[in-house]
């Protein structure tokens, strides 16, 4: 059935050309066999796609095109990271969520990064003092997972040249693409390639040429925000027996208004923390005195962790990055071109679902595809209306925790918002989903979370409001009765509805819709 006429309608010149670009990698030799791959699903078909990035999003992609059959080619930019050295302790560590999972247990990794995965079952909570505090993620089983971005790129990569429809081009840029045609043209070293595909995936990551060409010949709407925060990447190493310094299946936070570090498990006893902190502080930190001021002003029980020479090393050897949340609008240019991952759409990183929400952009376009039978023009045009929404909401909801978070005193508010949260889910399991899970534990569109929330906001007031009305009718009643007992417990209620904290937190709750 699938695997019979092997790209038999590829003309002769276009397979020299196809050749020449293969020329510099491993895969040149590779006969350009249609075998199924992940057996059942395979459709014959003989369409070509060009895959343009190979970064998380792109590697996946390959695989689910490869799983569909069609004749996929892989640009990326860089060399292939899987032969370039190991630099030891610069591991850099990424949250995946049940989004990413399921996206990985379709092409059938799911088990292999899992295992690779270090579980985190909730937040630990670092407060001023050092004191820390565990709050679960929700049931005793659920948990995100922490994995190393360059293991899980290597492993998508691997999958995805093992199937004899990939071919990979590394050091290939793509500078000039035509939407329309499907005409791209690479820089290879000093070299120019020109080819051609039936449909363009760019994956080609926040700063997409892709989306730089498609804006140019189509009416894509584009829109781009810098936040005032950057981000810094700093390595806390394992304890003197090899293991980790802190709790070790947890995500640390230590908030701090406008200063916020967090520190994700690494497989080999190490912490990659992330500072994330307004350029004006790290423009301010010029020497290693104000550094370690600074630090013991915000993150004292981090300077022993990091030891205070390896801390000062590595927060100016270090760059700081910059965080970017892109929106655009289609998604897709006809059927030929489609933008997946953080070409469509870069967030904020503070919800943790850059890559999850990317995969499932995979996912969810694969599902579109044979639903429609392959045909591209069909498929972007169902996935675009049913994407793009939710891809804007992901991007409001990272934007919306950002500000949410900052405005977080201190570690006390982080915790109570989160002990309401969890008080809430306990005493209506089914109607009160916190925000964080319906994100993180769920495949809940992205939109629909959004209605949720409102609606399970409403809901909160109104109870507030039956509780604040009960309170008052049983202060009355006590007046009424002159009880002094039922008075005080009465008024103890009003004034703990009224005054308190909760109340606050409703407000918070409210801010949303
Ligand atoms: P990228 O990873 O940017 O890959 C794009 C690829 O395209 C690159 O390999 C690049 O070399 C290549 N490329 C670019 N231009 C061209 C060109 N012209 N020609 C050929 N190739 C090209 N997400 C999570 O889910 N969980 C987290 O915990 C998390 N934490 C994060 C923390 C920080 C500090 C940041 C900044 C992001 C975080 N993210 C997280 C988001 C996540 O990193 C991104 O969403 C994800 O990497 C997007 O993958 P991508 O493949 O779309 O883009
Ligand atoms: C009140 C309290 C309202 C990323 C807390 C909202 C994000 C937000 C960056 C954590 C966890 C994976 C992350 C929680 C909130 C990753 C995450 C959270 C950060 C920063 C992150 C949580 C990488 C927001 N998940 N999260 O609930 O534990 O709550 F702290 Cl700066």
């Amino acid at each position: 059935m699938a695997s019979a006429n092997v790209g038999a309608d590829i003309a002769p010149s276009e397979a020299a050309a196809r050749m020449q670009i293969n020329s510099r990698k491993v895969s040149v030799s590779k006969e350009r066999k249609r075998v199924p791959v992940m057996g059942d699903h395979l459709v014959p078909n003989s369409k070509r796609v060009a895959i343009v990035g190979g970064g998380l999003v792109g590697a996946m992609e390959a695989l689910y095109m490869a799983k569909r059959g069609f004749d996929v080619d892989l640009y990326e930019m860089r060399s292939d990271i899987r032969l370039e050295e190991m630099v030891e302790g610069r591991s850099i560590n990424l949250a995946l969520s049940t989004r990413g999972r399921e996206a990985l247990k379709a092409v059938g990794l799911e088990d292999e990064v899992v295992t690779t995965g270090i579980p985190m079952f909730g937040r630990r909570i670092h407060s001023l003092t050092g004191e820390q505090s565990f709050i679960p993620y929700g049931k005793k089983e659920q948990c995100i997972l922490s994995v190393d971005r360059r293991k899980l790129n290597e492993t998508l990569l691997t999958a995805a040249e093992k199937c004899p429809n990939v071919d990979m081009h590394f050091d290939h840029k793509l500078s000039r693409c035509n939407i329309k045609t499907g005409e791209m043209t690479y820089i290879n070293y000093d070299n120019t390639r020109e080819t051609t595909a039936d449909l363009v995936v760019g994956c080609d990551g926040a700063f997409s040429a892709v989306r730089r060409s498609a804006m140019r010949s189509t009416r894509l709407n584009y829109q781009q925000e810098y936040i005032p925060h950057g981000y810094k990447e700093l390595t806390m190493p394992p304890k003197e027996d090899g293991t980790h310094a802190m709790a070790k299946n947890c995500l640390h936070i230590w908030p701090r208004n406008e200063f916020m570090m967090i520190a994700l498990p690494n497989q080999d006893g190490s912490f990659t923390c992330t500072m994330f902190c307004p350029f004006d502080f790290f423009d301010s930190v010029k020497d290693e005195t104000t550094l370690i001021e600074r630090f013991e002003q915000f993150f004292p029980d981090s300077i022993p962790l990091f030891g205070r020479d390896r801390l000062v090393e590595m927060y100016f050897t270090n760059p700081v990055g910059s965080l970017v949340s892109v929106k655009c609008d289609p998604h897709n240019v006809g059927g030929r071109c489609v933008l997946l991952g953080d070409a469509a759409h870069a967030m904020v990183p503070f919800y943790g679902q850059g890559m999850n929400c990317g995969f499932e952009d995979c996912l969810l376009l694969d599902e579109l595809l044979l639903k429609n039978k392959l045909d591209f023009a069909a498929t972007l045009d169902e996935y675009n209306s049913k994407r793009q929404p939710d891809a804007y909401a992901i991007c409001d909801l990272a934007m919306y925790n950002y500000i949410e978070m900052r405005s977080l005193v201190n570690s006390k508010s982080f915790l109570l918002r989160k002990k309401v949260d969890s008080l809430l889910n306990y005493l209506f399991p089914r109607s009160f989903i916190p925000l964080y899970s319906m994100v993180t534990f769920s495949r809940i569109p992205y939109g629909e979370v959004i209605e949720r929330r409102k609606r399970q906001d409403k809901l909160v007031k109104i109870g507030a409001g039956v509780f604040a009305f009960t309170a008052g009718a049983l202060l009355c009643y006590g007046v009424y009765k002159r009880r002094v007992a039922a008075l005080s417990t009465a008024l103890l209620c009003n004034l703990i509805t009224l005054t308190s904290t909760p109340q606050k937190t409703i407000a918070g709750y409210l801010k949303l819709s």
